[in-house]
């Protein structure tokens, strides 16, 4: 049974909903990810995740997540630096396209990119274009992703295991209901959006939140312009952003980078500062291998992330076969949050908060050489060493918000 009480796998609701048997089929690709997958695995249900939770779970709902997203769209703006009126219109600003995308054409209370997959206005064509070599149509469609503004691209094979069972109604209850994603997937093409640096480092404020808006608003353009393009080929394509299904799995698998103990994927490009998206699709494509270069490794000896969390979320220990509570997946062996915990510090501070983020010690500008060098040797018995200077450089101290806006009169 799951852990919300429902046996998941004998749910028929969803099309090719393989019994679990049929997941052998991945043991060599998790092998190479260094995914510790069980027996006792059970696919997650979108219902169960701290969000919805904090609707209908009393372990979890407080009178504050009720507001927590009224407050920011109709903000009282406090005396705080970085929750005035000028960083709540920040914020909303750069949401504002995520928030359009959401609603449009839905009267229904489907929320395209948070519980409901990314509808295309494109029709797919009824003819299907020739296809090159399967080399060069994944090359055209990395071409075309980063054309239309992806950060990195990297491809998977289609993995059934991180597909919700379910989403979660919008209209108040959150209750469950079929996860409408189908289609002959076969591949998953992975981007990436890489976070603003300078924004990054004054987190938690309303102003560093606006980091986050602007690339789920920048996800739902450019990962719905993909999907259109595919569709436009005569093949099947879905866009999906936070809905559908867990994307840091298959994030991990297209070699975007590997996964730390702040339950992010830390890519060499951008570190975690990065959001990332998916497109589903029927294509044939080649698929990326996993990317390594040593930040496991750090992790296993360093806790900064754990260390710097308020609300004490984070683990400091190594991984674990069990999460703290229900919106964690079971069956997995892994770093796992108390999202309980993370969610209700947002509440309370009105904003979303990434102090994980904001203080890993791959959190750098990796357009500069040095801080390149750094990163290098923290993937070496080095990185001891390159914890401590990272400390003594003051890398991941807050900045104030208000430094931020002093840029616009120096640069
Ligand atoms: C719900 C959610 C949250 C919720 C609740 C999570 C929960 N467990 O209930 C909360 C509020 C905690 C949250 C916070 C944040 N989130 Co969040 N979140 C999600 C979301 C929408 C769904 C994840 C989910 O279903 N979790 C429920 C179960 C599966 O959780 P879990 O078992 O603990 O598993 C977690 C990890 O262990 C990992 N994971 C799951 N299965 C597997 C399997 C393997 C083999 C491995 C290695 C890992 C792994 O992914 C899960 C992430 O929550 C994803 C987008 C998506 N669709 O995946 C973004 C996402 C994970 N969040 C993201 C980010 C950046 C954040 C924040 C920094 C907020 C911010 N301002 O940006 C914080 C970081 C908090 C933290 N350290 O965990 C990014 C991560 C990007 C990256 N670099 O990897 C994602 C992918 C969104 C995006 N568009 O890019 N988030
Ligand atoms: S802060 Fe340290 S432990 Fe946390 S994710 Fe970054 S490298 Fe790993
Ligand atoms: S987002 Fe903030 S509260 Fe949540 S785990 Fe990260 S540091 Fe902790």
């Amino acid at each position: 049974m799951s852990q919300s009480g429902e046996d998941h796998n004998e749910v028929a609701n969803w099309p090719s909903n393989h019994p679990p048997g049929d997941w052998a089929r991945f043991a060599k690709s998790d092998a190479a990810a260094g995914f510790e997958i069980g027996p006792d695995f059970k696919r997650f249900s979108q219902h169960d995740d701290a969000f919805n939770r904090a609707w209908w779970d009393e372990a979890i709902m407080s009178p504050a997540v009720r507001t927590f997203y009224e407050a920011q769209l109709n903000p009282k703006p406090r005396k705080a630096e970085g929750f005035g009126q000028w960083d709540y219109a920040l914020i909303n600003s750069a949401w504002s396209v995520a928030r359009d995308y959401a609603a449009r054409g839905r009267p229904d209370g489907r929320r395209e990119g948070f519980v409901d997959a990314f509808q295309s206005f494109l029709p797919q064509s009824e003819t299907k274009a020739e296809l090159p070599s399967t080399e060069e149509t994944t090359a055209r469609i990395k071409q075309v992703a980063k054309f239309l503004g992806a950060g990195k691209v990297g491809i998977t094979e289609y993995d059934e295991r991180w597909v919700y069972t379910h989403s979660a109604e919008v209209n108040g209850s959150r209750d469950e209901r079929p996860n409408e994603l189908a289609g002959n997937f076969k591949s998953v093409i992975v981007l990436a959006h890489e976070m603003d640096y300078e924004l990054v480092k004054s987190y938690p404020s309303a102003t560093a939140a606006a980091a986050t808006g602007r690339e789920y608003s920048r996800e739902a353009a450019i990962v719905s312009s993909l999907a259109s393009f595919i569709r436009a080929l005569g093949y099947e394509a879905v866009g999906s952003s936070n809905d559908s299904a867990i994307t840091i799995p298959y994030a991990i698998k297209a070699g975007m980078g590997e996964y730390g103990r702040n339950q992010m994927v830390i890519t060499e490009e951008f570190g975690p500062r990065v959001r990332f998206s998916k497109v589903f699709t029927e294509l044939e494509l080649v698929y990326d291998a996993p990317k390594k270069f040593g930040a496991r490794q750090t992790c296993d000896v360093c806790t900064k992330c754990a260390d710097a969390c308020p609300p004490k979320a984070l683990p400091h220990g190594p991984p674990q076969a069990v999460g703290p509570n229900r919106s964690n997946i079971t069956g997995v062996t892994k770093w796992s949050a108390d999202c309980e915990k993370c969610f209700t510090y947002w509440t309370k501070i009105n904003v979303d908060c990434a102090i994980c983020m904001r203080v890993c010690p791959y959190n750098k500008d990796y357009s500069k050489w040095k801080w390149r060098a750094m990163r290098r040797l923290l993937g070496t018995p080095l990185r001891g060493l390159m914890l401590w200077l990272d400390d003594r450089m003051g890398f991941g101290k807050r900045r104030k918000p208000l430094e931020w806006w002093r840029r616009s009169m120096t640069e």
